[in-house]
């Protein structure tokens, strides 16, 4: 990539409050943040073309070390010129790591010093995870923003048991940098882990600090702990990672999770929500939630959202998105994931226009005031 910037750095461009906005600029292409990072889990975003998840204003996607190293492998898809042509997305490429999705998908797991084997969901063979062999595996994709291999308990768990895992953690964090080596254009993010303990969030921090990386995620939140639980530890734990470094929330969430996340300090965030839910006729509007499936819709001519510029709000009725979702039409799955992602990529951008501005209490009024429980 001649003629392009060859180091992954990040410029924080605005703050308000603890709410920030800036750009992380890569080879491959600048993500305005806060950004949100739609899941391209297996080498697509479900429903969707690449172009036209571009089109939503999404900067970068995220894919999965889990998946594609059981299908189609990564030795293949680096034999193919890596992940970016295989799906035709020439943009930033964020990878996690593989414990995760090991920990919520595999079956028959068993964790070690050294790392965990598991039993894919998909045709049950034996595989192994490592902080080493996970860092090779996000090399041979060409991941642009590599994740550390963490291990992220399931809560609640006891402060002893969580203490464990994040020190596990941390190590595999040491492990993993070590891997990653030095390479020049792919950044290394490290993740914090603790549970909802403040004093295992600070020594995360430090550990992570200490061996240092290029951004910092905060993991371990959004496993059922609930909102409130959620919004507590982000009261403190971005205030613990770098100010000058990127923090990126893994796998939250919904509307509002996202804004109060930004609020308390997050770059960027990932969620199969809006494209999962796509697929299962639910849809995110300004207004609050919309079921599809729900009957009242049936004869219904006005669009999802009157103020949405997505081709599902411009161009087809609540009938016709009830209609093709009752059959079980194909272009159901793609109008609903389109609109969910371009509305997700709509608050990025009032927030990021919000905090450049200085107005971003008044945005989130605005953003709570338009909104009613339920569907709508
Ligand atoms: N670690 C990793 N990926 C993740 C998480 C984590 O803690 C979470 C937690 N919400 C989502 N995805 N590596
Ligand atoms: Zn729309």
């Amino acid at each position: 990539m001649r003629g392009r910037p060859v180091r992954v750095s990040y410029q924080k461009t605005g703050q308000d409050g603890q709410a920030r906005t800036g750009v992380i600029s890569t080879p491959r292409g600048e993500i305005r943040t806060p950004a949100f990072m739609p899941v391209g889990t297996a080498g697509t975003v479900k429903a969707m073309m690449p172009e036209s998840v571009r089109e939503t204003g999404a900067d970068i996607l995220l894919g999965n070390t889990y998946h594609l190293m059981l299908r189609p492998g990564a030795e293949r898809v680096a034999r193919l010129g890596g992940l970016h042509g295989f799906m035709n997305w020439d943009r930033p490429i964020l990878t996690d790591s593989g414990g995760f999705q090991v920990m919520s998908l595999a079956g028959l797991r068993k964790l070690t010093e050294e790392g965990v084997t598991f039993k894919s969901h998909i045709d049950g063979s034996k595989h192994e995870l490592t902080p080493e062999r996970s860092m090779e595996i996000q090399r041979l994709l060409g991941s642009d923003i590599v994740m550390c291999f963490d291990e992220c308990p399931a809560l609640p768990a006891s402060d002893e048991a969580v203490a464990e895992s994040m020190r596990l953690s941390m190590r595999w964090a040491a492990r993993s940098k070590e891997a990653f080596g030095d390479r020049p254009g792919h950044a290394l993010f490290g993740i914090q882990q603790g549970g909802v303990t403040r004093d295992l969030r600070a020594e995360s921090a430090e550990k992570l600090v200490e061996i240092g990386f290029d951004g910092y995620a905060v993991g371990g939140l959004a496993v059922g702990e609930g909102q409130e639980a959620m919004f507590g530890v982000l009261d403190y734990a971005p205030g613990m990672l770098p100010e000058d470094k990127p923090r990126y929330l893994m796998g939250v969430g919904k509307p509002d999770d996202i804004v109060g996340a930004v609020k308390r300090g997050i770059d960027m965030m990932d969620c199969v929500l809006p494209s999962r839910s796509g697929r299962t006729g639910q849809a995110w509007t300004r207004r609050g939630q919309v079921n599809i499936k729900n009957a009242r819709h049936m004869d219904d001519p006005r669009p999802l959202d009157e103020d949405c510029t997505c081709p599902a709000c411009r161009n087809y009725s609540r009938a016709y998105l009830h209609h093709v979702f009752r059959s079980q039409e194909i272009i159901s799955s793609m109008l609903l994931t389109w609109h969910n992602l371009h509305y997700y990529q709509q608050i990025m951008e009032g927030m990021r226009g919000a905090i450049a501005a200085g107005t971003f209490a008044a945005w989130e009024d605005e953003f709570h005031a338009g909104r009613a429980e339920g569907d709508i």
